[in-house]
């Protein structure tokens, strides 16, 4: 299956110009971490993506719990994002109408359009959503921007299962310009029966942590190990690295699992 080719070769053979960059980053820095970088203030923001920029392919925002919002939390954010060179995924999981949704992802005060290469949806609303978010990325026409599909959630009791899972590989497989994958737990291409001989849809796996099993308010985690063995790519990670008494040393050591993982797998 594509999970045991070398993301060089995946680089090479995908269409999608975000993803192609993605599997390069991911061989050049030797890491397939994507920091979830839950911080509330601008500073702290900046300041964990400066340290561990170096270590991460992917930062990962929720640029709507930061106190102190303005323009230079993204002009810092961009400025990092190619010092470091790493990808910026703004986790806003989409959830509406198309008409508000390509509302939602160009305008208001975050713009989030302008600088989150990658964002997410779920497809709760049918196919519609992918449809107005791909209509918005092709009107700007830039070649760096992709959406990732919410096909599953990591929190106890999640309703994302079933055949709402299964609904976001078949959706994902009409988009395959816009879409690069999907937020999962584990491989799910299986579910769905494939259309397409060469499809590789990225799997980016939330929820790890290598010394905590959950939180007090339902989250659900796997190890770095448990997820690249399920058929994850990338792993998304947050309190287990910004939170950590040290937190360069964290991010290392997350690196490491992720890419000794990755290297077992494709041999
Ligand atoms: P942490 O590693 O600190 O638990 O953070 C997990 C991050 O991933 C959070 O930003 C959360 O919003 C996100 N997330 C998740 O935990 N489970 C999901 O199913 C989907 C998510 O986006």
């Amino acid at each position: 299956s594509k999970s045991n080719l070398p993301f060089a070769k995946r680089a090479e053979r995908h269409k999608h110009p975000l993803v192609k960059r993605l599997f390069s980053l991911a061989e050049k820095k030797q890491s397939n971490v994507v920091l979830s970088a839950d911080l509330t203030t601008t500073k702290d923001l900046l300041n964990f993506a400066d340290k561990l920029g170096p270590h991460i392919v992917v930062l990962k925002t929720h640029i709507d719990i930061l106190d102190d919002f303005s323009q230079e939390t993204i002009e810092g954010l961009t400025r990092l994002s190619k010092q470091h060179d790493f990808l910026i995924f703004e986790d806003r999981k989409f959830v509406d109408i198309g008409n508000t949704v390509q509302k939602q992802y160009k305008g208001g005060v975050l713009k989030i359009h302008d600088w989150a290469h990658i964002v997410n949806c779920t497809v709760l609303p049918g196919p519609g959503i992918v449809q107005a978010l791909e209509q918005t990325i092709q009107s700007a026409g830039v070649a760096d921007r992709g959406v990732l599909i919410l096909a599953e959630m990591t929190s106890k009791g999640s309703l994302a299962t079933g055949s709402y899972t299964k609904a976001s590989i078949e959706i994902a497989r009409q988009y395959p310009k816009t879409i690069m994958g999907w937020v999962a737990t584990k491989e799910l291409s299986q579910l769905a029966e494939s259309e397409v001989d060469e499809e590789d849809f990225v799997v980016f796996t939330t929820g790890v942590n290598i010394s905590s099993k959950g939180d007090a308010l339902g989250q659900q985690y796997q190890t770095p190990e448990s997820a690249m063995a399920g058929g994850s790519d990338f792993l998304i990670a947050g309190r287990g690295i910004y939170a950590a008494s040290d937190p360069v040393a964290a991010v290392k050591e997350y690196q490491k699992a992720g890419w000794d993982a990755y290297k077992a797998r494709v041999g």
